[in-house]
């Protein structure tokens, strides 16, 4: 296998509005995350992938981009981005920047244009069309946060599409002029010294030039098959490859919602001249009861098989991004371990070790090295995301479902619980403001904290710091190849990588209770590596404590 910097790289994912705030308005910022750059380089990250710093009307905390050259008002000035580059470069740390090119915002000069008349040189830009003959949407795609897909224009009577919010008009990527201007302002970025993209719904990029209707899932029609791994969506992104990214030494990680693994063998293979890695959704995902929107957990065996897929078929061929949560997804902990004083902490390090022995590039979300917990929401007053806002909307308000069934889903997975800031220290709102934040800070901050943490050996801070030590040290946890064992168990995720000589057993308790193990005897008396619990892995039969997690060598 081809080894790459960006295989053996640990990325640290930053949601710049809630990371650190330096001006006291309760928004982060670039120089609050300037300021943090020295606990990221005792945490041993390599790269930070920042979620969007461009202007932005904030209708999706960035994601609606109005301006590509320059920086959101609220978190700084272009002087403070070189700076932070340059800071986070003299300690080593590479930065990855979101790039979100599917849509813009509608308050983005070109949109601005396109709406104005049917010939403006800018129409083509985006995607418009004529409604029905009595006046509806072209077709019945429904949005992915609510609604229609469509939204009428009244200055020209047409309608566009916007596959999110109907502030994040789709740009048209059939135009040879966008695909231009995409390519200039990534090598403008590129020019300045960033180490690569993060490409926001990379796969959503190409649509069938018909556009016939979805086939009807609730309310509206599901565009899936018709704007997902779209017929040209290759094509575009080797045309990338070849005017831009193929000129830099920089990583790329296509976010490809849908992806399965043969697509993502094209998307990210070894030799396709596309992107570096994928990340896609497929364990965090398919647990839905109202579309998204469920309080159930993924049971094991499930999970178990959706991971090993990923991990067999691509191996030696394409390269995978490893992930519990990201800005989109409840926290980790309260997810996938157990969020109770218990077990907290114990079984955040035990998903910390089943992550990161995988094959991949692992990531981790802002927070989730602290073991930082789901919000506990009080009131539908407390939700800042236009995700968990319009949900209510369209589940609730229209009476599918009634608030008493769909809170518990709320709580569990709206997007706003990896949202609150970052827990720093014990004091008022965290250390992450002097002002008032604009989001709830999580009241377990006086437990959960950096400042706690970074002073406690046995710390969930410091586990992570060693797992991403280790990975330095040892090729096989980059490189090896995975088999998994126990496939039916319901309790252990266990599995080993082996790479030549080098042999690891992972084993993982995802269970609150005792569980029995036996050690494969080629195994038996072998050293640890890393362990979340005092235990002895000396003999066959190993009595797991709950959360209980070992790997070894
Ligand atoms: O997310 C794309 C995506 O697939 C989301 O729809 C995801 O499934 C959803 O958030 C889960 O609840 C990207 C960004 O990561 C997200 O923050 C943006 O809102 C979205 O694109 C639009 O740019
Ligand atoms: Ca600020």
């Amino acid at each position: 296998m081809v080894k790459k910097w960006w295989k053996e790289a640990v990325i640290y994912q930053i949601y710049p509005r809630s990371f650190m705030d330096s001006n006291g308005d309760g928004i982060g910022d670039l120089k609050g995350i300037t300021s943090r750059l020295d606990y990221l380089k005792y945490l041993g990250v390599d790269v930070i992938w920042l979620s969007p710093i461009y202007q932005s009307p904030n209708d999706d905390n960035g994601y609606d981009i109005s301006d590509y050259r320059n920086i959101m008002d609220e978190f700084g000035t272009m002087e403070d981005f070189d700076e932070m580059l340059e800071q986070a470069h003299e300690r080593g740390i590479r930065i990855v920047m979101d790039l979100v090119v599917n849509h813009t915002s509608d308050e983005h000069e070109w949109f601005m244009e396109s709406r104005k008349s049917k010939d403006n040189p800018y129409r083509d830009y985006y995607i418009w069309r004529e409604g029905k003959e009595d006046g509806s949407a072209p077709n019945n795609w429904g949005a992915c946060f609510g609604g229609s897909a469509w939204e009428h224009d009244d200055e020209t009577d047409m309608y566009y599409l916007h596959l999110f919010t109907k502030k994040q008009p789709d740009l048209n990527w059939e135009n040879p002029k966008v695909r231009e201007e995409v390519f200039d302002m990534m090598t403008w970025w590129c020019d300045k010294g960033i180490d690569g993209f993060r490409m926001d719904v990379i796969s959503m990029i190409s649509k069938t030039a018909e556009m016939p209707d979805g086939e009807v899932k609730d309310i509206y029609g599901n565009p899936n098959p018709y704007c997902i791994n779209g017929p040209r969506v290759h094509e575009y992104l080797q045309e990338m490859n070849e005017k831009v990214l193929s000129k830099y030494d920089i990583m790329t990680v296509g976010e490809t919602p849908a992806v399965t693994t043969e697509l993502a063998k094209q998307y990210a293979g070894e030799d396709t001249h596309e992107l570096n890695m994928v990340f896609q959704f497929e364990h965090v995902e398919g647990d839905g009861k109202y579309g998204k929107w469920t309080d159930k957990k993924v049971p094991l065996i499930q999970l178990k098989k959706i991971m090993s897929k990923w991990q067999t078929e691509l191996y030696g061929k394409a390269w995978n991004s490893l992930f519990w949560d990201n800005h989109d997804q409840p926290r980790a902990v309260s997810r996938f371990g157990d969020d109770s004083p218990e077990y907290r902490e114990v079984s955040a390090k035990m998903l910390a070790t089943c992550l990161h022995m995988m094959q991949g590039s692992p990531y981790i979300y802002q927070g989730e090295e602290l073991g930082m917990t789901n919000y506990p929401f009080r009131s539908q007053e407390e939700f800042r995301d236009i995700e968990s806002v319009n949900a209510i909307k369209e589940w609730c308000d229209s009476g599918v479902v009634s608030m008493e069934d769909f809170w518990p889903c709320l709580l569990k997975k709206s997007r706003d619980n990896a949202r609150t800031p970052v827990q720093w220290d014990d004091t008022e709102n965290a250390g992450f403001t002097t002002g008032t934040p604009w989001i709830g800070v999580n009241p377990n901050y006086t437990e959960i904290n950096a400042k706690a943490e970074t002073a406690d050996e046995n710390s969930v801070f410091h586990y992570y710091k060693k797992l991403i030590a280790l990975r330095k040290q040892n090729p096989v946890m980059v490189y090896g190849k995975y088999e998994l064992l126990l496939e039916d168990s319901e309790e252990l995720f266990v599995y080993t990588r082996t790479l030549e000589e080098e042999k690891l057993l992972v084993v993982c308790s995802f269970s609150d209770k005792e569980t029995v193990f036996e050690i494969p005897d080629e195994f038996v008396g072998k050293a640890c590596l890393i362990a979340n619990r005092e235990n002895a892995y000396d003999k066959k039969r190993v009595v797991l404590k709950p959360y209980e997690a070992f790997v070894l060598r």
